[in-house]
C-alpha cells in the first residue's frame, strides 16, 4: 500500500489528486503540511493538518493491476508544501501547491537539450558540472560512397546515444517551435547558454543549434539523410572520447518529408528574428519538397546488417508528406500545397498523433494554428474533427484509467512516457479549439451572456479536455504505480539513473535534471529489464531506474519535447491565441 502524488506539485485552482493503492479499511486522508511555516502567512507546524477528505474507491486499474482509491483534495488552494497522509500513517512525498509549480521544471526540461550539444565544447559558466571539450569534430563519411567526406558538426545527441538523426530532430524541433508560437510568453532569453540575453527567446537559440546542422544534412538533390552515426553504438564513454567514424546513411522519403515540414515551420516562426536565416530555412523546405515530388513512392530506410545504432524505420511516409504539405501550405500560401494537402486528408491518417513514426498531428497543428488563414474551410473542417474526436476517445480512455492516465495497457511501448505526453498535447489543442469556439458564440451571440450558446456544453468540455492534459503531468510527475517522478532533478523521489552515456561517465553523481524517462515498456528488450521484471507484470509497471536499461530509462530529444509544450502551455498568461473555426 502507499499514497502516490505529483512529486512537483498542483497548481492552486487545479485538480488535485493524489492516489492510494489496496486498501479495505482506508477511507480517510489528511493533508498535511510539510514544512515548518510551509504556508503563506508562514506560522503553520510541520505535519499540522489542513484538510481531511473520504477516499474514493475507483476499483482495479487494468494497466497497473492496483486496487486504486483517490484522493482529492482540489479545495487545497493555500499555496505551500504538504504532504498526504492515509489512516493508516502511510505518506506521500511532499509537494508544493503554487501557481509557479511549474516554472522550474518547463526550464529545466528545455534546458536539458543544451547539454545534447554536439561539435561544441560544453563550459561551466552554462554546463555547471556538467562540462565537457569538443566532440565528434569529424567530417563524416557518405555510407554508400566512402570516397565522400561531408563537414556536418553540430546539432543535438538524440539520446543516450551520439548519434543524430532527421526524423527525431525535426519532430523535436516541431514541438518545441508550437510551444513557442502558441505560448510565446511562456519563455524567456535566460536559460543560461550561450544566447542568453541575445534578445531571441532561448528556445529558439537552442532549437537553431539544431537547426543549423539540419541545413547540413542536405544532398544535392533536396533529400535529407536519414541518419548521422557511428556503425554501432560507442561503448559508456564520454562524446569527446567517441573517436569512431560517422556516416551519412542514405535518404529517406519519411526523414526528407519531416525534413521539409520542419524546415517550413521553422523559416515561419524565425522571420521576425533573422530574415535571412528564415529564408535559408525556406530554401531547404522547397529543396526537400522537390524533392518528394520527383521521388512520389515511399523510399524506407533499413539499417545495414554490421549496423546497431537506431533504425526509425517507419512502414508508411504518408503522415509525414501530410505534415509537410500543411507545413509549406501554411508557411507559402501557394495553391499546390492545398492539392496535396486536400488528398492527404482523404487517406486514412490519424490526424491526431506527434511521435516520431507518426507525425499527422502536426498537420493539425499546422492549419489550425495559423492565423492566416490559408488551407480551405474543408481541410479544417476534416481537422478539428479528428481531433475533437480523439480527444473525446482519450477522455473516455483516461477515465477508465484508476490512475487518470490516458492510455490503455497495450500502449505502454518503448518510450510510453511520450505517448503520455503527445496525448496531453492533443487535449491541449482540444482544449484551445473549444475555448475558441466559447469565445466565438459569445461575441456572435451576446444574449448567450459569457458562455457559448450551448448551455455552456463547449465550456465543460474544453475544462475537461484541460484537466485530462493536466492528469497527464500528475502521472509523468509521480501519480503511478511506480511512485516516481519520471522528471530527473524534480520531486523527491524522482529517477536518477538515466540511460545516458555523459551521465554514466562524468564521475557527477546526480544526472542533469530535467531528462524525461522513456518510461515503462510492457515488454523490456535490455538484459537488465528482461531480468528484473517477471513475464506477466503489469505494463505500468513494467519499470527500473537502471542505467542499463535502454529500453526503459532512455531520455531522448522528442521526450523532452512534448513536455516543454505540456508546461509551456500551464505556464501561459493571457495572451490571445487565434485557433482556426
Ligand atoms: O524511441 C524509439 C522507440 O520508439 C523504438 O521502439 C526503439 C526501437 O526501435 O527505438 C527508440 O529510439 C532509440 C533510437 O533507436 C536510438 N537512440 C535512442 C532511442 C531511444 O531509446
Ligand atoms: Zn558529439
Amino acid at each position: 500500500m502507499a499514497v502516490y502524488c505529483n512529486q512537483t506539485g498542483y497548481l492552486p485552482k487545479g485538480t488535485k489528486r493524489a492516489v492510494m493503492t489496496a486498501g479495505g479499511h482506508c477511507q480517510v486522508f489528511e493533508v498535511a503540511n510539510g514544512t515548518n511555516g510551509g504556508t503563506v502567512d508562514g506560522m503553520e507546524q510541520k505535519g499540522q493538518v489542513v484538510m481531511e477528505g473520504e477516499a474514493l474507491d475507483m476499483g482495479v486499474d487494468a494497466a497497473s493491476g492496483d486496487h486504486v482509491y483517490v484522493l482529492d483534495f482540489s479545495g487545497l488552494e493555500q499555496e505551500g508544501t504538504y504532504y498526504v497522509k492515509n489512516e493508516i500513517g502511510e505518506t506521500s512525498h511532499r509537494f508544493r501547491v503554487g501557481t509557479d509549480v511549474y516554472r522550474a521544471l518547463q526550464k529545466d526540461l528545455t534546458k536539458a537539450l543544451y547539454y545534447q550539444r554536439c561539435g561544441c565544447e560544453l563550459t561551466a559558466e552554462y554546463a555547471g558540472a556538467y562540462t565537457h571539450p569538443c566532440c565528434h569534430m569529424d567530417d563524416a563519411v557518405l555510407w554508400e560512397d566512402r570516397s565522400v567526406r561531408k563537414e556536418v558538426k553540430g546539432g543535438w545527441h538524440d539520446a543516450g546515444d551520439y548519434g543524430r538523426y532527421i526524423s527525431p530532430a525535426a519532430v523535436a524541433v516541431g514541438h518545441l517551435l508550437y510551444a513557442y508560437q502558441l505560448f510565446p510568453e511562456s519563455f524567456e532569453d535566460a536559460l543560461g547558454i550561450p544566447e542568453s540575453g541575445n534578445g531571441v527567446p532561448d528556445v529558439l537559440n537552442e532549437c537553431r543549434y539544431e537547426l543549423e546542422w539540419m541545413l547540413k544534412m542536405q544532398d544535392e538533390e533536396g533529400g535529407a539523410y536519414h541518419k548521422l552515426t557511428s556503425e554501432r553504438h560507442a561503448d559508456f564513454i564520454m562524446p569527446q572520447e567517441d573517436k569512431a567514424q560517422f556516416y551519412l546513411f542514405p535518404v529517406s522519403s519519411m526523414a526528407t518529408a519531416d525534413y521539409a515540414a520542419s524546415m517550413a515551420l521553422a523559416s515561419r516562426v524565425y522571420r521576425q528574428f533573422d530574415v535571412q536565416f528564415a529564408d535559408r530555412l525556406l530554401e531547404a523546405a522547397r529543396k526537400a519538397y522537390g524533392w518528394l515530388e520527383k521521388h512520389p513512392g515511399y523510399v524506407g530506410f533499413q539499417n545495414p546488417e554490421s549496423c546497431n545504432t537506431g533504425e526509425y524505420d517507419d512502414v508508411c511516409d504518408r503522415d509525414e508528406r501530410l505534415w509537410a504539405a500543411a507545413e509549406m501550405l501554411v508557411t507559402t500560401g501557394e495553391a499546390k500545397y492545398q492539392e496535396q494537402l486536400t488528398l492527404l486528408l482523404a487517406e486514412n491518417l490519424t490526424k491526431t498523433d506527434f511521435g516520431w513514426t507518426d507525425v499527422s498531428g502536426f498537420a493539425a497543428l499546422a492549419v489550425l494554428t495559423d492565423r492566416a488563414h490559408r488551407a480551405s474551410e474543408e481541410s479544417v473542417k476534416n481537422l478539428r474533427q479528428a481531433v475533437l474526436a480523439e480527444a473525446d476517445r482519450l477522455t473516455a480512455v483516461a477515465k477508465k484509467s484508476r490512475y487518470g492516465v490516458a492510455m490503455e495497457p497495450e500502449d505502454y511501448v518503448w518510450g510510453s512516457n511520450m505517448v503520455v505526453l503527445n496525448r496531453a498535447m492533443l487535449l491541449i489543442l482540444a482544449t484551445l479549439i473549444t475555448e475558441q469556439d466559447v469565445a466565438k458564440n459569445t461575441v456572435d451571440n451576446p444574449a448567450c451572456g459569457g458562455s457559448a450558446c450551448d448551455g455552456g456544453a463547449s465550456d465543460e468540455k474544453g475544462a475537461v479536455y484541460e484537466q485530462i492534459a493536466l492528469a497527464q503531468m500528475d502521472y509523468l510527475l509521480g501519480v503511478n504505480a511506480v511512485d516516481y517522478s519520471y522528471v530527473t532533478g524534480h520531486g523527491e523521489h524522482a529517477y536518477r539513473h538515466p540511460h545516458n552515456r555523459p551521465t554514466e561517465c562524468d564521475g557527477i553523481e546526480l544526472p542533469m535534471p530535467g531528462w524525461v524517462s522513456g518510461g515503462p515498456f510492457k515488454t523490456p528488450c535490455d538484459e537488465v529489464g528482461k531480468e528484473r521484471i517477471p513475464v506477466g507484470t503489469p505494463p505500468m509497471k513494467c519499470y527500473v531506474d537502471h542505467a542499463a536499461c535502454y529500453s526503459l530509462n532512455e531520455i531522448t530529444i522528442y521526450w523532452n519535447s512534448p513536455a516543454v509544450f505540456v508546461t509551456a502551455y500551464i505556464n501561459r498568461g493571457q495572451a490571445e491565441r487565434q485557433i482556426r473555426q
